[in-house]
């Protein structure tokens, strides 16, 4: 007999201000960027981070550019090392089922440049092109790849790995913690010789106006968007929640709680802080200092613990089924 969850079942925002709404003006130029080169664009690999296989795809967006399926078009979940195996074979059943059209799917590690998804993508991509009419690029040899994608998921990442394995160069393209690194859409960058492939890097694009609260939630959790954004107490209590909804209480050991599983964020930040030796100097509205804990190290802190994989695999989507 399972007993119920005695959790929450549903995450509400604190106010509808909350929302995530992060479309600053470098997405709109990314997107004219994008367009404008879409000609000279053999085949499109869209990047996407494995824990949230389904939630935040910009996908009307990135249908657009494949011309509706007309253009050869790879989807790559990266970051897979943060997700098991078993939940790559749930994954992919979950993506057959909310988007049937989709073929071509790989998972990859950029951590690991002997991953065998990273080193599919351009044996794939070659194929695709090769099976394609390319209309007015059918006399070209060369082979232009444009990767697209919502912030941060590693796009330039891949074609820095790409461009290591194929050529032995160093890396061509910036790559960074923070959602929003590469701000516009590059020259092309040699990823290979032998047929000759070049990649183009875009900034990641996300949906102008995220309107399911959770889909915000999980995008701003593995980070494609800023954690000032949305706050680091929100993101931490949304992942709390999530932890708890899906029975995966490795939190509490990680956090060190003595008192077990708690849909309270403040008093497990206030726990973990204490125990942590967390504390910082807060001025009073009397101007007396006082020593409290400090909830916002914490908070960041419990967020790290799930964006390096301490918490475990996670598929944040596991029971999602968005219409895509
Ligand atoms: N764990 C893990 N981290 C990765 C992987 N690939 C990339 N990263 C990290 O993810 C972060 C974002 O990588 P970027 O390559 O800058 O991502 P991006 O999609 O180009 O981001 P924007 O330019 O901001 O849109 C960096 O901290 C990378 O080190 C991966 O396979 N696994
Ligand atoms: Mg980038």
């Amino acid at each position: 007999m399972s007993l119920a969850n005695p959790f929450r079942a549903v995450f509400r925002l604190p106010s509808r201000n909350q929302r995530v709404n992060w479309f600053p003006g470098h997405m709109t130029k990314g997107m004219r960027q994008i367009q404008q080169k879409l000609r000279s664009v053999d085949c499109i690999v869209e990047i996407h981070d494995a824990r949230i296989p389904l939630a935040g795809r910009n996908s009307q967006f990135f249908e657009t550019i494949t011309g509706n399926g007309v253009k050869p078009h790879i989807l790559v979940l990266n970051k897979v090392d943060l997700i098991g195996t078993k939940q790559q074979r749930g994954i992919l059943k979950q993506l057959r089922t909310v988007q049937p059209e989709l073929r071509n799917i790989l998972f990859t590690n950029c951590k690991d440049q002997r991953n065998t998804g990273v080193l599919d993508i351009l044996p794939l991509a070659t194929k695709l092109v090769a099976e394609s009419s390319r209309f007015n690029r059918a006399q070209s040899a060369e082979h232009n790849i444009m990767i697209i994608g919502v912030p941060n998921v590693g796009k330039s990442s891949i074609i820095n790995v790409l461009r290591n394995v194929h050529l032995k160069k160093r890396s061509a393209a910036r790559v960074g913690a923070e959602a929003g690194i590469t701000r516009a859409v590059g020259e092309r960058i040699k990823i290979q010789e032998q047929p000759l492939v070049y990649m183009i890097d875009t900034p990641g694009i996300l949906q102008p106006s995220v309107t399911d609260d959770e889909m915000g939630m999980k995008l701003a959790l593995v980070g494609c968007v800023p954690d000032h954004i949305v706050g680091e107490d929100l993101i931490a209590d949304y992942l709390l929640y999530w932890l708890n909804k899906h029975r995966r209480y490795e939190y509490v050991d990680k956090l060190g709680l003595t008192s077990g599983p708690s849909d309270n964020i403040s008093a497990v930040l206030a726990e973990y802080a204490q125990q942590q030796a967390m504390f910082h100097r807060v001025k009073q509205y009397n101007g007396q200092v006082e020593v409290m804990t400090n909830l916002l190290a914490a908070a960041r802190k419990f967020i790290s613990f799930f964006r390096t994989g301490q918490l475990g695999p996670i598929n944040l989507d596991e029971e999602s089924s968005y219409h895509i």
